[in-house]
């Protein structure tokens, strides 16, 4: 054939291919096989002053009930259009509850944490047990259980929650149900009955079976959160010099607490900064306490109390302290662990 007329056919065959719903590799095979990964996500920064305000003013102007279920405001990256992600796979979003408000019961597929930074005075019903949310807890919700949040006091409180909403929409594996008009209880105990049961360290209730592949302890309490991170650092048993961190886990598999989301909470003593790593699969941020630094990619984030940053895939990352930084820290991890996709680097 001549050029030309292997130029017509070449046409013809490619037209032909979009015909048939058929895609050549070659003509794509440098975007769907990178290097590496090429993330869509960039490296975000949501101040809590900015955040707060604007809860509030969701709080005063439109009721929380049936149907939208929460007041819930996503964070949303601002490279992910059309979607309101923090990253790929991580919802992050402030929840706001008014005096005496009451968020009610429902259950869906995908996995949930609450992340207290200030405030109490809510408790998060799940499965009929009420787990009080205090400043500085980890409370999970995990797959298809029940829960509704219910504020019993006189004043506003807010926190974070994040879920797998991303990944489950990806995965096409969303569930959702309404519960019943109330769980059925105002109950504010002390201490819940899943802390009664499995909340004593080292120690395995035998008679009790957890409910689901997720922690069955609803509540990780700061008191414990505090005094392991202390006692790294008087001990010098750190990830590096000056930087402890603890991983919630679950207390009858000793893996991650949640199946999808991991979940951490940092201490870097003053003056002292993480390691520069990179790793695959994205994470979110949370500062809980103190001043600080954030480098991530190519951005530089002055960070406090509040604030929420989101870390794509593979960006460079990290954090310093000013004053002593604790931050809060969730990821994807486990799904890359389980998966064989994970990976780390020193950059
Ligand atoms: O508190 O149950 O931010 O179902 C998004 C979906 C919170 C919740 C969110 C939810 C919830
Ligand atoms: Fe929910």
């Amino acid at each position: 054939m001549t050029s030309t007329a292997v130029d017509q056919e070449l046409a013809r065959l490619y037209a032909d291919f979009e015909a048939a719903h058929m895609t050549p590799l070659w003509t794509q095979r440098e975007d769907l096989m990178t290097e590496s990964p090429r993330p869509k996500a960039v490296p975000a920064l949501w101040r809590w002053s900015t955040l707060y305000p604007l809860a509030e003013r969701a709080g005063e102007l439109v009721p929380v009930g049936r149907g939208g279920e929460r007041r819930a405001i996503a964070l949303r990256n601002p490279a992910i259009p059309g979607d309101p992600y923090a990253t790929p796979t991580l919802w992050a979003a402030i929840q706001y509850l008014g005096p005496r408000e009451v968020a009610p019961s429902h259950r869906h597929s995908q996995t949930a944490f609450r992340f207290v930074v200030e405030g109490e005075g809510v408790w998060t019903n799940v499965e009929g047990d009420a787990v009080a949310m205090r400043r500085g807890d980890l409370l999970l919700t995990p797959s298809w259980h029940f829960h509704e949040h219910h504020n019993t006091t006189d004043h506003p409180m807010a926190w974070i929650d994040g879920l797998d909403i991303p990944l489950v929409s990806k995965l096409d594996a969303g569930f959702f149900e309404f519960g019943p008009d109330r769980l059925g209880t105002t109950e504010t105990p002390a201490r819940s009955r899943n802390e009664r049961l499995w909340g004593h360290p080292g120690l395995r209730p035998v008679g009790a079976q957890p409910r689901s592949a997720s922690s069955p302890l609803a509540a990780y309490r700061w008191e414990h959160t505090d005094a392991a991170l202390a006692a790294q650092l008087e001990l010098d048993a750190t990830v590096t010099p000056g930087h402890a961190a603890v991983r919630f886990t679950n207390p009858a598999t000793g893996g991650d607490a949640l199946t999808t989301i991991r979940t951490e909470m940092h201490r870097l003593r003053s003056g002292h900064a993480t390691a520069a790593t990179r790793v695959v699969g994205s994470a979110v941020w949370q500062v809980f306490a103190g001043t600080g630094r954030a480098h991530v990619g190519d951005q530089t984030y002055e960070v406090a109390t509040g604030d929420l940053f989101a870390v794509p895939s593979w960006a460079p990352l990290r954090v310093e302290a000013d004053d002593q930084l604790d931050a809060f820290r969730f990821s994807d991890d486990p799904v890359y662990e389980a998966l064989g996709l994970a990976r780390r680097e020193d950059v």
